[in-house]
């Protein structure tokens, strides 16, 4: 028996005995899975992928991804220059066909791959996959730049190499993207290439410290360290964020200053970091890179539209500040086009049917894609005879249309504005109040800023963050609080239209001697909404902004608040187009911290509020004066609408 069981034994391990004499490997005598080089079998594939390196002036090679429809011919050429990762934003999904892999941020596939157009994504400089040093928002050559490249030579050579390495375009390039590509976007306007022939730049960046992404009016968006540091610490955005508290409220409260937050993440060895601590006023270091000031020195010459989110909660500034500073000059004018939709920040390159809660009727996405951008592209990148849209294509929120303009309204109200003033009882109105309407008052505490979104505040690099639609969340938790004041117009019988940037001059003294402002324009809906009972008594903010106190007299200059004397703080809240309906009410709301997505004002002043030592900050008494603060708006009460 035993002989039986062990001749059998041997039997059943022969064959592996055998296997076991293949060659034998470090890890011991097994033979490995995983070939040398594996090759995808892409010939079934209906495009081709090319990934090149394409040798700039300087000699560096930037990593470059070219998607190109299977048999194109004569294609026009569709280009996006990125930090987020050329390949991350061909890779969504695996899939033999273009339109599923181009899903992610920038594409739009339903312009993009049923366009037929040749789609080249690229790694800016020090990024990813491509050489040379990474600079944020790396400065035009001049005085913050004395290389001999920028985002505009570095376009310049790669639409060079382009249109001599791609035989299947037809020569025509466009460049396209959202926000720091709709800045790269911009950048390809200075000297541009001949061959491109139109830019759109969507959401883009254009002044970090005035509106964008680093500050608003001075007051800086801590919210925004955790991308400065990932962003801008390694290559591959391998160093990522991290926080012990859930609650990013209480993650930046506990850190002190926004420096202090910063600085204990070691984030003093990203250069970008400490030139921000360096610069919190608008010097020349921020006026050098404000695109809104470099671009209309060099002139518009290639056809150019300009995206803007109305709900843009990241770059709500800088389309709307470039429209107007290019429209001044006939002649860049003339290359110069704007859609405005009720978007998030790129929210127009997605299904956006809705804005939050707000029900918009139709899918303004597809109709800005299928009506504005894509007849825009093909009337200069494919057949000229192709309508182009309007200059100015506006959604009107709360009417849920959209309109057709030769222009915006003007940029300031020096004319045919309406007035809405402050009134005692917390009202507001186009009736001016007496002189003896007095103030309304609350304390501002540095220990219990008032959060910009219900606690707790989900940091926006996280799945379960309302960062994207936070601009449309309810303000009734606000309103709630002591230290902010509403003030709210009667129910209104006719429509009331704001378009264009209102304009808020508030009067108010501190007992501090620095201090911020936010102002918030608001529709507040019916008690009740028969289709939609959620909305009812929703407290919609339409504009809102805040402004940096010790800013007030001049952005580059800082200035100590005499305390208990009133100031005057004036300021352009973000572009609205919005009609405020019958049974609606109009609300401004005002407080004097925004956080964590600012930093808070110690309220105390100190040379650097990045540096502000624990023991600055303290609460103080804000008094509003009633009969000198209003909000002038374009548009007011119409029969119609
Ligand atoms: N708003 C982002 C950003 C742009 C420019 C600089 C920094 C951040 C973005 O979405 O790219």
């Amino acid at each position: 028996m035993r002989k039986i069981l062990l001749l059998s034994a041997c039997l059943v391990a022969l064959p592996w005995m055998a296997m076991a004499g293949e060659p034998t490997t470090p890890d011991g005598g097994i033979a490995a899975d995983m070939p040398e080089h594996f090759q995808a079998q892409d010939s079934s594939f209906g495009y081709v992928r090319r990934d090149v390196m394409i040798p700039m002036r300087d000699g560096a090679k930037l990593h470059t991804v070219i998607i190109i429809p299977k048999g194109a011919h004569g294609a026009p050429i569709l280009l996006t220059r990125t930090p987020y990762s050329a390949d991350h934003m061909v890779s969504f999904g695996s899939s033999g066909n273009m339109g599923p892999i181009l899903q992610g941020y920038d594409n739009m596939p339903d312009v993009i791959a049923d366009g037929g157009y040749i789609r080249v994504i690229q790694d800016v400089r020090g990024k990813y996959g491509s050489e040379g040093r990474y600079v944020m928002n790396r400065p035009m050559r001049g005085p913050l730049n004395a290389t001999a490249v920028d985002h505009s030579t570095d376009t310049w050579d790669t639409i060079e190499w382009l249109v001599h390495n791609l035989p299947e375009s037809n020569g025509k390039v466009g460049i396209l993207g959202v926000s720091y590509d709709g800045y790269t976007a911009i950048t390809a306007l200075f000297h541009p290439h001949p061959a491109l022939k139109v830019s759109v730049p969507m959401n883009p960046m254009v002044d970090g410290w005035m509106g964008d992404d680093w500050f608003h009016n001075g007051a800086f968006r801590e919210e925004m360290l955790p991308y400065i540091y990932e962003q801008d610490g390694t290559p591959k955005n391998t160093a990522t964020w991290w926080a012990s508290q859930y609650d990013s409220y209480d993650v930046f409260l506990r850190a002190g200053s926004a420096g202090a937050a910063g600085r204990m993440r070691g984030m003093d060895q990203i250069g970008f970091f400490r030139q921000i601590l360096a610069h919190p006023a608008y010097d020349q270091w921020w006026q050098l890179q404000a695109m809104d000031r470099l671009l209309p020195r060099e002139g518009l010459t290639v056809p150019t539209m300009l995206v803007h989110s109305l709900w843009d909660q990241e770059d709500n500034y800088g389309a709307i500040a470039l429209y107007y500073a290019l429209e001044k000059d006939p002649a860049a004018a003339s290359h110069l086009w704007l859609a405005v939709g009720p978007w998030n920040h790129g929210g127009e390159i997605h299904e956006a049917s809705t804005m939050g809660p707000v029900r918009l009727r139709s899918d303004t996405g597809l109709y800005f894609r299928q009506n504005i951008l894509e007849p825009f592209l093909a009337h200069y990148l494919k057949d000229s005879s192709i309508p182009l849209p309007a200059r100015v294509t506006a959604f009107r929120s709360g009417e849920n249309r959209w309109e057709s303009e030769s222009a915006l309204p003007p940029r300031d109200c020096a004319s045919g504005c309406t007035t809405l003033h402050l009134q005692p009882g917390q009202g507001l109105g186009e009736q001016a109040p007496g002189a003896d309407a007095g103030v309304a008052r609350y304390v501002s505490d540095p220990e219990h800023p008032v959060p910009y979104v219900a606690r707790p505040v989900v940091s926006k690099g996280r799945p379960d963050s309302n960062w994207r639609n936070w601009l449309a969340t309810d303000q009734r938790n606000m309103a709630a609080r002591p230290d902010v004041l509403s003030f709210t117009s009667p129910v209104l019988t006719a429509p009331f239209v704001v378009r264009g940037q209102p304009h808020m001059h508030l009067t108010a003294a501190t007992t501090g001697t620095d201090g911020d402002f936010v102002v918030k324009l608001i529709d507040v809906y019916p008690d009740e909404v028969a289709d939609q009972p959620e909305m009812g008594g929703y407290q919609l903010m339409i504009s809102a902004d805040i402004l940096r106190g010790r800013y007030r007299e001049s952005f580059a200059q800082p200035h100590p608040i005499p305390a208990n004397v009133q100031q005057a703080y004036d300021m352009a809240l973000p572009l609205a187009n919005h009609t405020f309906l019958p049974g609606h009410r109009i609300m401004i709301q005002i407080q004097s911290s925004w956080f964590p997505l600012y930093d808070r004002n110690p309220q105390t002043y100190v040379e650097n509020i990045f540096l502000a030592p624990k023991d600055a900050y303290r609460p103080a008494t804000v008094s509003v004066d009633i009969a000198r603060s209003w909000l002038e708006v374009h548009g007011g009460a119409s029969a119609g609408h």
